[in-house]
């Protein structure tokens, strides 16, 4: 594919001169992923508004992941694991996979690329198993984004191995003060604040005042997200990832992150499709599929004609 044959998918030079890929809808929205650490750092609705968050001060130089967008946390969900912070796989170059095996149910509708991610012999120095990652981009028609992994074992040793993982998902918002989250009322979570002590969500929608981490478990398919200033609301549908976390670094952690602005934190959220709680173990030739679709939906809920709950029931 050369860089202008087909403009709907479009190779070309980021930030420091690393390649991206541009995947552009007809309506209008678009997504860019980088092959490094196959990094989506852009997905913009139909009238070109950014959806997702990227710090200004987000330094794209290996082996620094990008601060922001969705990094993918493999094969290891923790800042405490014996691997990197949140596995390696983010900050590894992927190559375009320009001959995937068939992705049953074939997600054929949109614009998408799809990339490929295998350990190097330093990789497996520190993970010593052999493994395929593919992970499709995918631009709906209607503007949704989905990202659907594939994660193969392909030892020749005959052994498993077993990973965490999660789509650590940077979402934009005018206000973090005027955000709530609706879906993981009354769900029990980790609180990496608290040791990862395990608590019971309150019955209403979560509202942000300080510092979260928590770590949602065995949660429901849908999530969503209301910025009220902005009357959106983010969808999130995720597809074999039972746990969700949640996260905003409020000022004193922003302040002590020097890829994050100290008042950044006002505007992003994280929610994260995620596999933490039971660690997923593959056998030789297990392949494990799961995806997360995200949408933008207008939401006027303060009028009540986008009751989020209906949003959460809809199919
Ligand atoms: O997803 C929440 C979290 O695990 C937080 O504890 C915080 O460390 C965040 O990830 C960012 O981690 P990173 O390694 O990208 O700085």
């Amino acid at each position: 594919m050369s860089e202008t044959e087909n403009k709907s998918v479009e190779i070309t030079k980021g930030v420091n001169g690393l390649e991206k890929i541009i995947l552009r809808e007809i309506r209008g929205s678009s997504a860019e992923v980088y092959l490094y650490g196959a990094h989506v750092t852009s997905w913009k609705n139909e009238q070109g508004e950014e959806l997702l968050f990227v710090s200004s001060k987000a330094i794209f130089k290996p082996s620094k992941p990008i601060r922001g967008g969705i990094p993918i946390c493999f094969p290891q969900f923790s800042n405490m694991g014996s691997l990197e912070a949140h596995g390696f796989a983010r900050n590894r170059v992927w190559t375009i996979d320009t001959d995937p095996p068939p992705l049953l149910p074939n997600v054929t509708d949109g614009v998408f690329v799809d990339l490929l991610l295998k350990p190097t012999e330093e990789d497996l120095k520190i993970w010593p198993h052999s493994f395929e990652y593919r992970l499709r981009v995918t631009l709906g028609p209607g503007g949704d984004l989905m990202l659907t992994s594939r994660i193969r074992n392909t030892n020749t040793d005959g052994k498993a191995f077993t990973f965490t993982f999660a789509y650590h998902t940077y979402f934009s918002v005018s206000d973090i003060s005027e955000v709530r989250v609706e879906g993981l009322e009354t769900f029990d979570y980790l609180d990496n604040l608290k040791n990862r002590e395990r608590y019971t969500e309150q019955g209403d929608a979560i509202t942000f005042e300080s510092e979260v981490d928590k770590i949602y478990l065995s949660t429901p398919t849908k999530i969503a997200i209301l910025d009220h200033e902005k009357k959106r609301t983010f969808v999130v549908r995720k597809d074999g990832l039972p746990d969700a976390v949640v996260w905003n670094p409020w000022d004193k952690k922003a302040k002590a992150m020097a890829d994050f602005g100290d008042d950044e934190y006002k505007h992003m959220l994280c929610v994260e499709a995620a596999a933490i709680e039971k660690p997923i173990t593959l056998k030789p030739g297990e392949e494990w599929k799961v995806r997360q679709e995200l949408s933008a939906v207008p939401s006027s809920y303060f009028s009540g004609q986008l009751d989020p709950s209906k949003v959460l029931q809809s199919s």
